[in-house]
């Protein structure tokens, strides 16, 4: 037979070779290009779109400090780190990254990372002490010294209506967000914001993360106000933030100068078909749908879904059809925040229109046991988001990872870990652009370190590593590697 005398391992090796187009004869000699031969230099599947918006993000509580400064009143969050037990440093962000006095120092990091794009929150009880009533005019002067930093630095401010710091009155007044007294303040608290910045903000993101503060607030109460609510009063508190959402958005309307934009920015529920078929790529698709619907969906869509009533059944919140108007009133885009993959899915055997795959025990994780690594989810994320609500405009508001990083003798970051999580994210965010998903920026979780919330001082996010001693500002590799990325647009 015509391969006798060779070895099964070398006929699998020129089998190997002739699939890259090199023949036994030259493989190891001189090499000849061949059509199929891979190309070092040419093509770049890894560029993003020509306007492609790069940014970082941070948040007022996790960074801002100055907690007694300039007439801000107390927040839930306040309230919360000073009970016993509930962070696990016990730290407190009663200075945190002291960013309320060092922002134009903070403004710089931005700068030389080359960013386009700034993405920071407003704390509501500096501009309202009491929730609402009677403004504090040198809370909003803070924001507008910051956005006038930014945008002479070349940075385009996006600004974040509320990232968790609901003031403590109104949680003592209505029981915060378990009212829709407190979607209507917040309504007003919006307006009065987007009239005085809309003259150079454009782009105003209404609730950060209704999921995460919903359960981590009313459910485990492992966030602020720390409440343990049985399920009806949890789907109630959702919709009062979905309703507060949907208010905030027609106050910015109502009050924001001619093209302001307006929308959410979401953890949004991320299902991952677990292997690419049809089957289970439309499976993914309906438990996206199902597993959104408390916000997402009904913001989208203007109803809740029928599984999503008929799962909670007497535990449904309790609703009118002019909320579920208000609720979806029309936004200019969707912003989404993607860390992990929520849900891996296939289509079921047994009629039901999807099934959610169990997590494997040793399913990796970052430095944050939460954050599960799956870098498809910077892929199919959007694309659900895109393709079940013909969404034309998505921002990923949110993306990073928790390293435990160390300053070296040398006085660097070497946080390859952080790198190798972006890089393989932003891969697929580079697969969903080049597919044409209507994605117009990313924004890096987070600048710097900062006060992670339960977790306190101990779980680091930030490009820049933050000494919380001497507030030293180091840059770790990663803002190497993000800079890097912004100026050639692509992964790099
Ligand atoms: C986001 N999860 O929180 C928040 O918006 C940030 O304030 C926070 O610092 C950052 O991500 C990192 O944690 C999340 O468990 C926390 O899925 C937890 C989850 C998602 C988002």
């Amino acid at each position: 037979m015509f391969f006798k005398g060779f070895s099964r391992r070398r006929l699998a090796k020129i089998a190997a070779w002739s699939a890259l187009g090199i023949s036994a004869s030259t493989a190891g000699a001189a090499r000849q290009p061949a059509a199929s031969a891979p190309n070092f230099r040419g093509g770049n599947p890894a560029a993003f779109p020509k306007d492609f918006l790069w940014g970082t993000a941070t948040s007022s509580y996790q960074i801002e400090g100055a907690v007694n400064e300039d007439g801000r009143g107390l927040s839930i969050w306040d309230r919360f780190v000073h009970l016993p037990g509930k962070i696990i440093d016990r730290s407190t962000a009663d200075v945190a990254n002291d960013h309320y006095h060092r922002y134009k120092e903070d403004v710089q990091l931005i700068r030389e990372l080359g960013a386009k794009a700034y993405r920071f929150s407003i704390a509501w009880p500096r501009v309202f002490p009491e929730g609402g009533g009677t403004p504090n005019a040198k809370g909003l002067d803070f924001y507008s010294r910051l956005i006038d930093e930014l945008l002479a630095n070349g940075i385009e401010p996006f600004a974040t209506l509320y990232h968790w710091d609901l003031p403590q009155a109104l949680q003592d007044r209505y029981g915060g967000w378990r009212s829709r007294d407190t979607a209507k303040a917040f309504a007003d608290y919006a307006g009065y914001v987007t009239a005085r910045i809309s003259d150079r903000v454009k782009h105003i993101f209404t609730i950060n993360e209704c999921a995460r503060l919903v359960q981590a607030g009313f459910g485990t109460g492992l966030d602020a106000p720390g409440l343990n609510l049985p399920q009806k009063e949890i789907n109630q508190v959702r919709h009062h933030v979905a309703l507060g959402h949907g208010l905030a958005v027609q106050a910015v309307r109502a009050h924001g100068r001619a093209g302001t934009k307006v929308g959410p920015a979401e953890n949004v529920e991320v299902c991952i078909p677990a292997i690419e078929t049809p089957a289970n790529i439309r499976a993914a698709e309906i438990a996206a749908r199902e597993l959104n619907a408390g916000y997402l969906t009904v913001i989208l869509e203007g109803k809740y879904t029928e599984a999503f009533l008929a799962y909670a059944g007497a535990n449904a919140p309790s609703f009118t059809a002019d909320d579920l108007k208000t609720i979806s009133s029309p936004i200019d885009f969707v912003g989404i925040n993607v860390y992990m993959p929520n849900q891996y899915v296939v289509a079921a055997e047994d009629g039901s229109p999807f099934r959610l795959l169990p997590f494997a025990p040793t399913y990796p994780h970052m430095d944050s046991n939460w954050l599960r690594i799956g870098p498809e989810a910077m892929y199919w994320g959007p694309r659900h988001v895109a393709k079940l609500w013909n969404v034309q405009s998505i921002y990923i508001t949110e993306n990073g990872t928790s390293a435990a990083d160390q300053v070296t003798a040398d006085g660097k970051v070497y946080d390859i870990d952080r790198i190798m999580y972006l890089r393989n994210y932003l891969s697929h965010l580079a697969r969903a652009t080049s597919e044409g998903l209507p994605i117009k920026g990313y924004f890096l979780w987070s600048l710097m370190d900062n006060f992670e919330w339960s977790d306190g001082y101990e779980k680091r996010f930030g490009l820049y590593h933050v000494n919380f001693e001497t507030q030293r500002r180091t840059p770790k590799l990663s803002a190497s590697f993000y800079r890097e990325v912004i100026k050639r647009n692509a992964v790099v």
